[in-house]
């Protein structure tokens, strides 16, 4: 009667049981990967790992090195992305990541969870509140620029 009484207790279990299944599967999986694949197929994972990177760059809002930190912290945080470099000028990140692993969006989703606006994700209103006075970046800025920001060119122009 008690134990029909309570089907939270008997979820959380099933639940807990399902789990170790699952971890001792994985665990069982990858012991028999090592030791039968281990020589034959280091080189061609290798080359479809390469095969499956993808890139792409999109635009991203910030204003200095310290935005610079955070946002590419923030995309390389996730799994399956290899590098993430943004461009203060172009105000746009790079970013090579593994496909079958992560996706675009989920890229767009952890560059705005720590603050900041992508071109197709708005950032995260509290986590941009805590970033730095110097950091809290105009969220009327342009991004995706094609080239540095004119600015710095004509000055340059007019020192010649
Ligand atoms: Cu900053």
């Amino acid at each position: 009667m008690n134990t029909i009484n309570n089907p939270l207790i008997f979820k959380t279990m099933k639940k807990v049981l399902l789990s170790i299944a699952v971890l001792a599967a994985i665990g069982m999986t990858s012991c028999k990967n090592q030791t039968e694949e281990k020589e034959e197929t280091t080189e061609m994972t290798e080359e479809v790992k390469e095969i499956a990177m993808s890139e792409t760059t999109f635009g991203v809002r910030g204003n200095c090195s310290m935005c610079k930190r955070t946002i590419e912290e923030a995309a390389n945080s996730l799994e399956g992305v290899a590098t993430a470099s943004w461009d203060v000028d172009r105000k746009q990140i790079h970013v090579s990541y593994d496909k079958e692993v992560v996706d675009e969006m989920k890229i767009h989703k952890a560059i705005a969870a720590s603050g900041y606006d992508t071109e197709q994700v708005a950032g995260d209103e509290e986590a941009y509140k805590t970033l730095p006075e110097c950091c809290k970046y105009d969220h009327e800025m342009e991004m995706n620029l094609a080239e540095p920001a004119e600015g710095e060119e004509g000055n340059h122009h007019e020192m010649e």
